[in-house]
This record gives structure tokens, sequence and C-alpha cells, in this order.
């Protein structure tokens, strides 16, 4: 977290045990988030992370900690082409909030994102293929 407390504070979320194949994508959005305010979760695009998380936090910890950084959060941006459970509730969550979400999702030939996502009228869900793509896409949403 680098920004200032008046900053945006954007909550990015991103696979974890689903998953990291994506992690380095997950760091340029990240950086690029950072331009824009104080991205809340920096720690999801840490490449060296792995699908087992941080010695000494607890689940009960990470749930507690992320819940109250979501809640506390102006939006949510989140890369959902690779599949993540927590990802999805954490959509879950900041749409029962009533915060502004903004889903990521980088069409594949064998995988389709979930209808639960597709077809939620409180996120927003945009497509893109190259970084460039998504950057243009948080300039419109931000
Ligand atoms: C800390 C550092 C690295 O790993 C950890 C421990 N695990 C988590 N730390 C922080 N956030 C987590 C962790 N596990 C899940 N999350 C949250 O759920 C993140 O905000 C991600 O957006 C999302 C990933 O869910 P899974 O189901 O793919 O793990």
């Amino acid at each position: 977290m680098t920004s200032t407390s008046s900053a945006l504070k954007i909550y990015f979320a991103g696979s974890i045990r689903g998953g990291r194949a994506d992690a380095a994508l997950y760091a340029e959005l990240i950086t690029y988030l950072q331009t824009k305010g104080e991205v809340l979760t920096e720690h999801i695009g840490i490449p060296d992370l792995t699908a087992n998380g941080e010695a000494g936090l607890s689940d009960l910890d990470i749930y507690n900690r992320d819940m109250t950084w979501l809640l506390s959060s102006d939006i949510i941006v989140a890369e959902v082409t690779h599949p993540s459970l927590g990802v999805g509730f954490e959509i879950a969550k900041a749409t029962s909030a009533g915060k502004r979400v903004l889903c990521l999702y980088r069409p594949q030939p064998d995988k389709r994102i979930s209808a639960m996502i597709a077809g939620c009228n409180d996120v927003t869900v945009a497509y893109y293929q190259t970084l460039n793509e998504a950057k243009h896409i948080i300039d419109n949403y931000v």
C-alpha cells in the first residue's frame, strides 16, 4: 500500500488456492491500479506467493483481514479468468454490500466465465485479451 488515506481504495481479487497460473498478470494489473489509487491487496500479485499461502496466517485471520479490506474499499477489481472459489465469494460479498465491482475476463476457447458472474446485473464484466486492453477498461471504469 503506497498511497495516502484519501486515495481511492481498490480491492483487487485474483486466484490464490484456485491456482497461480495468472499471478504475473495480476502483478501487472495491480501495478497499473496503483496509478489510480491504493490497492489494499497488493500481495495477490506476488509471484512466489504459492497456493499454500503465507506462514503464520490462519484461514480465519485471512478471512477477517480480507473482509475488513473488502468492506472498506471503494471498488473491487477481480480478474476472473482463472476460476477461484475465493474470488467468487468476494464478488458476492461485494455486491451484497453495494460495492462497484469490475470483473476482467480473457475469453478462452476451453473456459467460459461462470453464468453467476456474467449474468449478474450488479457487476460489470469486461472482456479483454491484452494488458493494454485491460488498462483501457480500467481507465474507463475507475
Ligand atoms: C497470504 C499471502 C499469500 O497467501 C496468503 C494466504 N492466503 C490468502 N491471503 C490473502 N487473501 C487470500 C488468501 N487466500 C484467499 N484470499 C482471498 O481470496 C484473496 O483476496 C483472493 O482474491 C481470493 C482467492 O481465493 P482462492 O480461493 O483462490 O484462494
